[in-house]
């Protein structure tokens, strides 16, 4: 076979995900795969969430792929990067090499020196095709648009392709060419129920200044309702997902759209227990009862901080009392919640933080992550910084998550700040049930307090 996708996520590498345990299959990946079978150009899917880099650099040794195509994020990198390096030479037959996703965008000349032939900018499938198709027919490539090469060693950027309209147009992923059984099997064994993945949104039209938009802009385009609950009904029948995750930016953006696929889901039987991610201003009484009616069991609803100040600075476009509000009525529906945390944004004092232990108090949700803020390539926020870093590793071999720049307080400071935050709203919770726990986690609040003043 002539076309090879694959990525280099190795769940083998990832410890903090060995503990998580809930991996999804790289849904971009296996969409711009289906799209080229649908166009007649077969390809191969090598999975590497469940394999090694050894293992997959001997599949590559045996299929000799022309066209190697790898999904490429902050994460990944590295990873990419190293592969890149291994396979282009001359016993893998030095294949052409073609990047895709979220992180080429903003890193082209970095991606295109360290050995990629060729980068697909944005929505991958048109693209791609038209790529895959030039270089198996040794044809004219500099006029396809949204792609990026080096002539003479200068980086040559094609136009932007324009953004796929219609989505019903595509393909549905081709979850066929990987083995699904395997995500579905590590679920059931870790968490009792399986879950799976499905994209029915491309594009946010929201700004907030430290999320990425590198593929799909600041857009929004909506599949039909029709069709993902019929995506649903084929999920049912052929895989049995006990839950599904909606990777959407903003699941209940379009109240119209939720209405619709309401009315579809329950038509064509196809409800499956889903969990989805919103935007506090986006939900309100009907559309709660909407989403706990057709089996909504989790709503990820964003504030990234308790300080208005902060949320404000970020450009969320959002009222932190409307998102405490929407995560109380949520938890009341009997709806778990989750939020997202953010410390050391920009502008953040201790005051700020102190708001954000407090709004977690108060709004109490299910669940909440913190992140210690990063600039990734391409956002406002990485703009607004770059000025200011302070440490920015080798590219080849670190990500936009070691980028640190110059914050209100030291670096180390916030690590501590996130240790007072979980043990703060820890303590809030058992202060009632569980005195010794409650004690317990007062006292790491009060080192932790003490360990911010050290390293102010
Ligand atoms: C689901 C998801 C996750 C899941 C991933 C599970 C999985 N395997 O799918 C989890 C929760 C694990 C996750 C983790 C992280 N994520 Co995440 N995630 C997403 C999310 C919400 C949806 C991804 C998706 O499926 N989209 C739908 C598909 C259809 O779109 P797509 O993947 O972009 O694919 C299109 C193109 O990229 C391109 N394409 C895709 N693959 C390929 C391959 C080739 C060869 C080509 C040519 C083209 C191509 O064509 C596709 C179709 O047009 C996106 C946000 C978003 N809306 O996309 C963030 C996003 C991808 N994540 C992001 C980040 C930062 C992370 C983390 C680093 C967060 C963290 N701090 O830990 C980690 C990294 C994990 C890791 N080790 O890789 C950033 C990426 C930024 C960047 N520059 O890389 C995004 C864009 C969020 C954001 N807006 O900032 N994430
Ligand atoms: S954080 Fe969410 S709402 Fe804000 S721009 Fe990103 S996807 Fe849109």
């Amino acid at each position: 076979m002539s076309i090879l996708f694959t990525h280099a996520y190795y769940l083998s590498d990832d410890p903090k995900e060995q503990k998580i345990m809930k991996p999804y299959p790289p849904l971009g990946l296996l969409y711009v795969s289906a799209y080229l079978k649908s166009k007649k150009l077969d390809n191969l899917v090598f999975d590497t969430t469940f394999t090694s880099q050894d293992e997959q650099l001997q599949y590559i040794l045996n299929e000799q792929p022309k066209i190697i195509c790898i999904y490429t994020n902050l994460m990944t990198k590295i990873e990419v990067i190293k592969l890149i390096k291994i396979v282009k030479t001359t016993s893998f037959g030095f294949p052409k090499i073609i990047l895709g996703g979220p992180d080429v965008s903003y890193n082209i000349e970095n991606y295109l020196k360290s050995g990629a032939d060729f980068l697909v900018i944005g929505e991958g499938e048109e693209t791609t095709h038209e790529l895959c198709d030039a270089v198996l027919q040794n044809k004219e490539f500099s006029t396809i648009n949204g792609i990026a090469f080096l002539e003479n060693n200068s980086v040559i950027q094609t136009p932007s392709r324009k953004k796929f309209k219609e989505l019903d147009e595509l393909p549905l992923p081709n979850r066929e060419a990987i083995n699904m059984q395997i995500y579905l099997d590590t679920w059931k064994k870790n968490h009792g129920q399986s879950s799976m993945t499905i994209s029915t949104q491309r594009g946010c039209p929201y700004t907030c200044k430290w999320c990425s938009t590198a593929v799909y802009g600041q857009s929004y385009r909506r599949r039909p309702a029709e069709q993902v609950a019929a995506e649903m009904k084929m999920l049912k029948e052929k895989y049995h997902p006990d839950a599904i995750w909606f990777v959407d930016d903003v699941f209940t953006v379009s109240h119209k759209w939720l209405l619709n696929f309401k009315e579809e889901v329950v038509k064509q039987e196809a409800l499956i227990p889903f969990e989805c991610i919103t935007r506090a201003e986006r939900l309100n009484d009907e559309i709660l009862a909407i989403l706990k009616e057709i089996g909504c069991f989790r709503i990820w609803i964003g504030a990234e901080s308790g300080s208005q100040k902060i949320i404000d600075l970020m450009d969320r476009r959002v009222d932190v009392n409307v998102v405490k509000e929407a995560i109380q009525k949520t938890n009341k529906l009997g709806i778990e919640t989750g939020t997202f945390i953010m410390l050391g944004y920009p502008g953040e004092t201790e005051k700020d933080i102190m708001e954000t232990i407090h709004y977690l108090k108060e709004a109490n949700p299910t669940h909440y992550t913190i992140t210690i803020a990063y600039p990734i390539k391409g956002t406002s926020l990485y703009n607004e910084i770059e000025s200011k870093i302070t440490n920015a590793p080798d590219w080849e071999t670190s990500t936009d998550r070691d980028i640190d720049f110059k914050r209100t307080y030291s670096r180390k400071f916030y690590d501590y700040a996130v240790s007072k935050v979980v043990n703060e709203v820890e303590f809030y919770k058992k202060r009632n049930s569980n005195i010794t726990q409650a004690i317990k986690h007062k006292t790491k609040a009060f080192l932790a307090s003490g360990l911010m003043i050290l390293n102010r």
